[in-house]
Order: structure tokens, then sequence, then C-alpha cells
């Protein structure tokens, strides 16, 4: 059998041990494997229901006393780490758990990247391609290797930039890279190889789907079948609206709002049209969807304020296009944000804060890098945590205002994800306004 290592044991690394354990000797790592909660919370019930896997400490991992045939990266380990450096001097076989699903079928694969909107896109993909069998798994929160190939006629992936690097070209069905913006730069070395990891989306897929106004997220090489949102005039979005092959639909039969989201629509379109998606279950979804939880979600109104959960909003782009979306409404903007900053450029949040929000609260462990960045933009204060950030909001809210989290930085600092910290300013807002 082969000596198989999985490194890193979360939702990606069980999946793997779950996958191999009938075929491999399994043996796991990571990183925490000196914290008591995450052996007790991940690794025991591994441990507990596969008692042949073997422990190996992260320091021994790539020595010469412990050679494997097979290694499996987690994405949430930097390719810059320096267990998987010393992995890559070893003749160890570096594969993912994309290329372990994608060796087990042929059915069609849609492949959605880019640095915001991916999770909303696949969504309304799926929901397009209801009727179709289609499901979606990946960085959405299900692993691959969890989704039952048989039960379904193909499949929706959303990659990040960790699952493309580590992961071998595939020939898609068809495939997008929706945006590129600054993030993840303390586990990439440089924006171009970041920018270089979503593009691979493109290498063997059989159509290319991408914002002709946007030439970063383009692929390399010439295609034979592309959509070029904005330059085909089928495939493009107004002021007023959108046009989906051929056809006009305005945004008063558009539930969702900003313009990011009116593009994001036309791509889903597109990809799922290409698979097969009636153009009548198409409108049925521009008319229906209004989002995901966590994105731009509002969550209550106390005393004429809206509270709204951006929780999502995890870099400075997502921020900037939560602000931008109230250009219009003229709404005056609390904003609450912070967090870990991965090393971003914060610079690009400076002209939407200044022209939109009316006061900031920051809080996070890169409370400092943002309070350097927006101190001259507007009023603010520091909070030392979400709650308080929560409540100095809402003494300065009036009628009409918004209060909103939009953190343009990651939560691991101070919450296990993203969601649970949109769960933490939920619970707040609720407790504050009752
Ligand atoms: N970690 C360590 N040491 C280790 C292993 C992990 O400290 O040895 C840390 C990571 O740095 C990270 C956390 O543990 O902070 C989780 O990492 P992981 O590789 O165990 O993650 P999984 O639980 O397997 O979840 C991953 C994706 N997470 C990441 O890429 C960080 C999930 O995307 C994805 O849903 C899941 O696989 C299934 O495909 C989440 C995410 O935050 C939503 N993605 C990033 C993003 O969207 O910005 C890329």
């Amino acid at each position: 059998m082969e000596r198989v290592l999985v490194f890193g044991i979360g939702l990606t690394g069980q999946s793997c041990v779950r996958h191999l354990s009938h075929c491999a000797d399994i043996y796991v790592s990571d990183t925490r494997m000196g914290s008591v909660n995450w052996r007790n919370e991940f690794l025991r019930p591994v441990l507990v229901k596969y008692p042949n896997v073997r422990l190996i400490d992260p320091d021994q991992v790539g020595t010469t006393n412990h050679q494997f045939d097979v290694a499996v990266i987690s994405p949430g380990i930097s390719y810059l780490h320096p267990v998987v450096n010393r992995l890559r001097k070893t003749d160890v076989r570096l594969i993912s758990d994309m290329d372990l699903f994608l060796q087990q079928t042929e059915k069609p694969v849609i492949a959605v990247t880019g640095t915001n909107g991916k999770s909303s896109v696949v969504t309304l993909i799926e929901a397009m391609l209801q009727d179709c069998g289609f499901t979606s798994a990946g960085n959405i929160g299900l692993p691959v290797l969890d989704v039952a190939i048989d039960e379904h006629e193909g499949f929706v992936l959303e990659l990040s930039s960790f699952q493309l690097e580590r992961m071998q070209p595939y020939r898609f069905r068809s495939a997008t890279c929706l945006n590129i913006t600054s993030d993840h730069m303390d586990q990439h070395a440089s924006h171009e190889q970041y920018a270089a990891a979503k593009r691979k989306i493109y290498t063997h897929a059989q159509l290319a789907v991408f914002n002709s106004h946007d030439p970063e997220t383009h692929p390399f090489q010439r295609r034979d079948r592309v959509i070029s949102i904005n330059s085909d005039e089928a495939w493009s979005v107004r002021d007023d609206g959108i046009t989906i092959d051929g056809e006009e639909i305005s945004t008063e039969r558009i539930a969702l709002t900003g313009k990011h989201n009116l593009f994001n629509l036309v791509c889903a379109a597109a990809l799922a049209r290409d698979a097969g998606a009636s153009m009548s279950r198409i409108e049925e979804i521009c008319s229906s969807f209004q989002g995901l939880r966590h994105r731009l979600e509002v969550i209550g109104e106390s005393r004429g304020v809206t509270f709204i959960n951006d929780s999502k909003a995890t870099n400075v782009a997502a921020t900037i296009a939560a602000i931008e979306s109230f250009k219009s409404s003229k709404k005056r903007i609390h904003l609450i944000l912070g967090g870990q900053s991965k090393k971003a450029e914060l610079t690009g949040l400076v002209q939407s804060v200044a022209n939109h929000v009316k006061r900031c609260v920051i809080f996070g462990e890169d409370r400092e890098r943002f309070e350097n960045t927006l101190g001259d933009c507007c009023p603010f204060t520091i909070a030392d945590n979400l709650e308080d950030a929560v409540g100095y909001s809402m003494r300065h809210a009036g009628a009409g205002d918004v209060v909103m989290l939009s953190p343009a930085a990651a939560s691991f600092d101070m919450f296990d994800n993203y969601i649970h910290r949109g769960d933490v300013f939920r619970d707040a807002v609720q407790r504050l306004t009752r």
C-alpha cells in the first residue's frame, strides 16, 4: 500500500482520511498539534474512527526518518510553509483533494474562482441548474471528497487560489475567474503568483467566461470558446439591467443590488446556460435570489437603523464593493472593520470610506494598520471586541443610517471563521436592540 501523508486535519484533511482509509497507509500531521482544543475537536474523532492512522509531528515530516509516496496538503497550509518546502525536496508526489475527486468522474464540472463573489456565483449556478442535477462543493464549505458522485449529473466547484495552486490542471466543462484583487498576501509569494494560481483554472477548460474589462482575469492563451462579458452584446451589464443570451432583464426584475452582483448574475447565467439551464429558470433565479448569509445580509432594523452583516468581506475589495453598493441610496454608513489583514494593501479603502462612511469602529489583531490608513478619512474609534463595536456604532447611529460589519480582513484572530464572526455580530445586534 502507498504511504500517504495527510498534512492538515481540518475539513479537507478529514475528508481525505475517510476517502483513503481503505486503500493507503495513512499518516496525519498538523501544525496545531500542541493545542488541546484542536486535538479534542479535530484529531481525536479521526484517530478513534481510524485507529490505523498514524500521527506524525510536523518537525519530522520530510526528514529521512519519514518518507512518503504521496502527500495531500490542506488548503489552509501555505505552500511556502517550511514543512512543505522540506517535502518538495523529497520524492513525494504532492496532490490535492481536488485531484483525488476529479480522477473519479467524467461528469461535467463547472469551475469558479475569483477574489470575491465565488460563493454567490456558485450558488446561483447550482440554483439555475437545479433541474439538471448539478451540486456544488469546494471552498464554498463542502470538501469535494464528501460529495456523493453517483447521485449527481454534474458539479459546480468553488476553487480558492490555494486549491488551484496545488491541483493538476483539469478539463473543466467551463471555468471563470470573476476578479482578482489583493488578498492572501501572507500565504502567496507575490500578487503575480496569486493571480497565476487563479488563472490556472482556464488551462484545459472547454469554455472560458470572463469580464472583458478586467484583463488580469483573462486566460493566458487564446481560446476557441469564450464568453467575454461586456464585449459580447449578448452577455453584458448595463446601468439599468443585464443582457443574458441576448435577452434583456431590467434591474426591477433583479432581486440583488450592487453593480458587482449584476456581473455575477451574467457570469453565472453564461456558465449555467452552457450546461443546459433554461432561460425561464435563469430569469426566475434573477428575480428571487437575494444573496447569501453573511454577504450584505440585512439582519435587523431598530429605531430606523438598518443592521447589515457582511462578515464574508475578508478583503479590501469586498468591503469597497459593500460600501459602494449604498452609493445611490445616500444612507450614512457606520462601518465596523478589522481582523487579520493578511499583509494586504489597505489604502484602497481610503476613497470609499472618505466618501461614504460616517464613522468607523476598528477592532481585531491588525487594528493599528487600519487606524494608520483610515485615521484621517472619518471619525473612528477602537473597540476591544465585536460586541463593543456594535454598542459603539448603535450609540452614534440615527434613523436612516446603516450599521455594517464589513471587516476587510480574515476572522481567525478572534473567531473560528467568518460565519462565527457573523453570528457573533447578529447576536450582539439582537441583544442590544431588544
Ligand atoms: N491550519 C493550521 N495548521 C494546519 C492546518 C490548518 O494552522 O496544519 C489552519 C489554517 O491556516 C486555517 C485553518 O487551520 O486557518 C483551516 O485550514 P484547513 O486547511 O484545515 O481548512 P479546511 O477546514 O480543510 O477548509 C478548507 C478551506 N479553508 C481554507 O482554505 C482556509 C475552506 O474554505 C473550504 O470550505 C474547505 O477546505 C472545503 O473545501 C474556507 C476559507 O476560509 C471558507 N477559504 C479561504 C477564503 O475563502 O478566503 C481560502
